[in-house]
């Protein structure tokens, strides 16, 4: 599971990424300060089932916070695009590359409208991110396009000679993209295109239609409406224009600033704040500046905009858009692992995910001498054709 950072330059994508991460990146006001790719871990949020079984939970990965247990997942900063950079402006290639990778992005706009078009600053009020979202998401979708139509030319003749299934065959020539065949017939059936529907080549608006919806279907966007602290009432105006111009995106308002001051008084031992939440306990000293920025996060950020977003956007998008399931592994008799250690794993699935697909992620050699699931709840057998449901605590039952 990969989520990009993305978005033009200087609208808060390493801070962001920082602040997920808490791990030093270059952090500066000019353009194309990410040259390479940052990867990190970030981590969802799950309400833990320890407490249910009335035992602590120890997690091999991530950790556990309040009531929550944070499950780790991939984090990439992707260096930022400027308008036309599908024409070669810009880190295009590069871009690319990154981009591949990731199962779903989230496009970070400046929704104080302080940032142009290239990434300049130029005050809060200024520049209407609105304009954003619509070239952004082109200049993506035109990388798509420039792939598709690149492999179709060169190889529609031998697909029509052989009268092979477009889709399919599609699929296997952009499976670099990270673009699986089920994404690729989903958007031949969304925009009705047919099987044997070769002359499409030859169809440049048709082709990029098709080229738009591959990507909407196979890395969809969610948008990061940042640096809301600068001013709340233009952030405010901008959100509600925003929301209003494109009601089906799913657009969440962050500050990745407020989030990284949050962490970092956190990792100090001066407050106490789990991600996500709308409040934070005050535990050691704080210096005047300390002071203010909290007081700013309490009164502006938890109290207008519930909380600083940067949580909530990580899981929104692993659970809600990606529709990700996360999945216990467990058994009816103990919660435990040979070395004692409690509810070690909880492993992320994709969507549709059953119980073999589950034992295959724990072990193979399980899924393959597989006999039965139990659901550790309820003690009830589960056949190898249960698809997982989110909070599962599952047993495998294999032959040793
Ligand atoms: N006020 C405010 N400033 C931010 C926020 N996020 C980033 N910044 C500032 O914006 C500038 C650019 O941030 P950076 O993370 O390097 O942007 P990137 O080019 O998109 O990676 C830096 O001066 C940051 O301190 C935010 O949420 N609020
Ligand atoms: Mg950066």
């Amino acid at each position: 599971m990969q989520i990009g950072i993305t978005g033009k330059p200087n609208v808060g994508k390493s801070t962001m990424f920082k602040a997920i991460t808490l791990q030093d990146v270059a952090i500066a006001n000019y353009p194309f300060t990410t040259i390479e790719p940052n990867k990190g871990y970030g981590y969802v949020r799950v309400e833990d089932v320890g407490p249910e079984f009335n035992v602590k939970s120890n997690p091999r990965y991530g950790f556990i916070k309040g009531k929550y247990r944070f499950v780790p997942i991939e984090i990439l900063d992707i260096a930022g695009l400027v308008p036309g950079a599908h024409e070669g402006r810009g880190l295009g290639n590069k871009f690319l590359d990154d981009v591949r990778q990731a199962d779903a992005l989230i496009h970070v706009i400046d929704i104080s409208g302080s940032t142009n078009e290239e990434g300049q600053y130029i005050g809060p009020g200024n520049y209407d991110p609105i304009k954003d979202v619509k070239w952004y998401e082109e200049e993506i979708d035109w990388w798509f396009y420039s792939v598709i139509k690149k492999n179709l030319e060169k190889n529609i003749r031998k697909i029509k000679n052989e009268h092979l299934e477009l889709d399919k065959e599609l699929a296997k020539l952009i499976s670099g993209l990270n673009v699986k065949e089920e994404h690729v017939s989903k958007a031949f059936k969304e925009l009705k295109i047919n099987q044997d529907e070769y002359d499409i080549i030859n169809d440049d608006k048709k082709l990029f239609e098709l080229a738009s919806k591959i990507r909407k279907i196979s890395k969809p966007i969610v948008i990061a409406a940042n640096r809301i602290d600068i001013n709340i009432d233009i952030a405010k105006k901008n959100l509600e224009r925003l929301k209003k111009e494109y009601p089906d995106k799913v657009i969440i308002s962050t500050s990745g600033y407020a989030e990284l001051i949050l962490k970092e008084l956190d990792k100090q031992g001066k407050i106490f704040y789990i991600p996500g939440e709308s409040y934070f306990e005050i535990k050691g000293d704080l210096n005047d500046k300390e002071k203010k920025a909290l007081e700013f996060i309490e009164n502006y950020i938890f109290k207008e905009f519930g909380s600083t977003g940067v949580q909530n956007i990580l899981d929104i998008t692993v659970f809600d858009v990606l529709k990700y399931v996360a999945v216990f592994p467990g058994g009816v008799d103990s919660l435990a692992d040979k070395e004692g250690r409690i509810l070690p794993d909880c492993f992320l699935m994709p969507p549709g995910s059953t119980v073999i697909d589950f034992a295959n992620k724990i072990h193979s050699d399980l899924a393959k001498n597989f006999v039965r699931a139990i659901d550790v709840r309820t003690r009830k057998f589960l056949g190898k054709d249960y698809i997982l449901k989110h909070r599962d605590v599952i047993q495998i039952v294999a032959n040793a």
